[in-house]
Formats: structure tokens, C-alpha cells, sequence
């Protein structure tokens, strides 16, 4: 069964088409795209190219090493994919230099109709084609990858799982009271067996005392998220319990 119509739709402007398409058969963004939850679609640049070489890259102006990726066939290839999408779709390029992309963009990409992500290569696109064709650019995270496709499928990854009913009900109020909305980093996690190499598993986590569960779990993030990423705790009021449990872990964690 499909759905009539899809919640978002998403297309990927990249030389690397079927990779990408590819990658987002598996897991729970696979299931999105059967369902009819989500459509994406990607357009291949090389497609326009006006020689018998379907040349796309040329060389930079002002010297240096490698090649940039041509205006031409990439603006065909932009209006081809924006043409399948709904008004109003903003066009993301993924780069190094752009804004850092967070759970915040995510869910502000997730409200939209559409949107279309445009992945370079090379040394990366002439200048003059972002300014003309995009709206925004994305960053997610600083390093640099060889092209933009990774950055693509980790913005369509993080913006579907936020789509209503591609989660299941337990995983979604799971994510809505961390990772989206509380900010705080994941507690750990445990399975069978009870004691492995010497380690056993907490033993909150064994009994039936779901308070005592949930109490364990949140001064775990708490504590984990002051530990490694201060920064995100910055931005956020305590509650008097979030006090009391962050002041324990930091007590059981003293050495
Ligand atoms: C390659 C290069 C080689 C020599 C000197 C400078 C250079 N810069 C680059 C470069 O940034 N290439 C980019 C590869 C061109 C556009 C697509 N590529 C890309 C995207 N790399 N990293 C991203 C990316 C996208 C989103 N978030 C983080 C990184």
C-alpha cells in the first residue's frame, strides 16, 4: 500500500544518482520511501552536458590544483529537480562553509513540502550558481568529505525519521523527550547477557522499578551530556530534579 500523498518530498542533484538512491533502500528511511511516506528523487547533472564527452568540471580561474564543477549542465540539472517539486521547496547546498545543520534544522526541514539538496564534488561549484539557484547552505560538520552526497543522505537520514508515522509510537516519544526536544545525549543501553568479560549490568536496569528506570536514565544523560558536551547543557534550565540527579552523578562519578 501507498500512501496518495507523500508527507515530504526531496530531491538530490548529484553526479553520483543511483549511489544515493541506493544507500536510502535500507532501514527506516527504506521503510519511509515504501510506505509513500516520503518521495526523493535525484537528478544527474552529467545528464545535460552539451559534449559528446558530457563534460561537467572545468578548470578554476585563477589557477590551482583540480576542476569546478561547470553552471550549465548543474542549473538544467536544478531546474529539472525543482520541477517535481512543490512551490516553495528551498534549494540546500551542502558545503564546509555552510551554516551547521542540527536537530533544529531538521525539524524545520520536516515541516516543509519539499526540498531539494544540491551535493558538489571537486573543488566544488562556481560561486555565481549558488548565488542564482540557492537559497541556503548546510554544513554537517567540519571536515571535508570528497563530495556532498554523505552530507545529503545524513540531512534526508535525520529530516525523515522526524516524519509523523515513520516512527513507531515508543521510538518517537523516546526521541521527542531527548534527542529533539530535552538536547540531551542518549543513556547507555544493555542486553543479554547479565555479566559480560567481568562487567555486569546495572542493576536498576534488572528490577521492574520503572521509576527508579527512568530516574537511572535521565541522570545518566544528564551526566554524560555535562561530561562531554558542556556546551549543550549552556542553553538549558534544570529542573530541581535534573539538579538533584546531575549533583548524584557527578558524585558516583568522582575519581
Ligand atoms: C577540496 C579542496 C581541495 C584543495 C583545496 C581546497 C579544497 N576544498 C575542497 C572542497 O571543499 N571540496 C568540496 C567537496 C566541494 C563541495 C563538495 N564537497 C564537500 C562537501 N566536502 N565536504 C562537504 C561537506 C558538506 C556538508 N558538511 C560538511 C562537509
Amino acid at each position: 500500500m501507498d500512501a496518495a500523498q507523500p508527507r515530504l518530498a526531496v530531491e538530490v542533484v548529484t553526479l553520483f544518482p543511483d549511489a544515493v538512491l541506493n544507500q536510502l533502500t535500507i532501514g527506516v528511511v527504506g521503510r519511509a520511501i515504501e510506505r509513500g511516506l516520503v518521495r526523493v528523487g535525484a537528478e544527474d547533472p552529467r545528464k545535460y552536458a552539451q559534449d559528446v564527452h558530457r563534460t561537467v568540471d572545468d578548470r578554476p580561474y585563477g589557477g590551482g590544483p583540480g576542476m569546478v564543477l561547470k553552471v550549465e549542465p548543474m542549473a538544467t540539472a536544478i531546474a529539472a529537480a525543482s520541477a517535481r517539486l512543490p512551490s516553495g521547496s528551498p534549494r540546500i547546498y551542502l558545503s564546509a562553509q555552510g551554516r551547521p545543520f542540527d536537530q533544529a534544522t531538521a525539524r524545520r526541514l520536516a515541516a516543509l513540502p519539499g526540498f531539494l539538496l544540491l551535493a558538489g564534488r571537486y573543488e566544488g561549484v562556481d560561486e555565481r550558481l549558488i548565488d542564482e539557484t540557492m537559497d541556503e547552505e548546510l554544513s554537517i560538520g567540519d571536515y571535508v568529505l570528497s563530495g556532498g552526497e554523505l552530507a545529503a543522505l545524513v540531512v534526508i537520514d535525520a529530516t525523515v525519521r522526524l516524519l509523523p508515522g515513520v516512527l513507531g509510537d515508543a521510538e518517537s516519544a523516546e526521541q521527542e523527550s531527548f534527542g529533539a526536544h530535552g538536547a540531551l545525549l542518549d543513556w547507555p543501553h544493555y542486553t543479554r547477557p547479565e555479566q559480560w568479560r567481568g562487567r555486569p549490568v546495572p542493576d536498576v536496569l534488572r528490577g521492574g522499578d520503572h521509576a527508579a528506570i527512568r530516574r537511572w536514565r535521565l541522570k545518566q544523560a544528564l551526566g554524560r551530556t555535562a561530561e562531554r558536551r558542556p556546551e549543550l547543557m549552556a542553553g538549558r534550565e534544570l529542573t530541581s530534579e535534573e539538579r538533584v540527579l546531575l549533583q548524584e552523578y557527578r558524585e558516583e562519578h568522582e575519581s
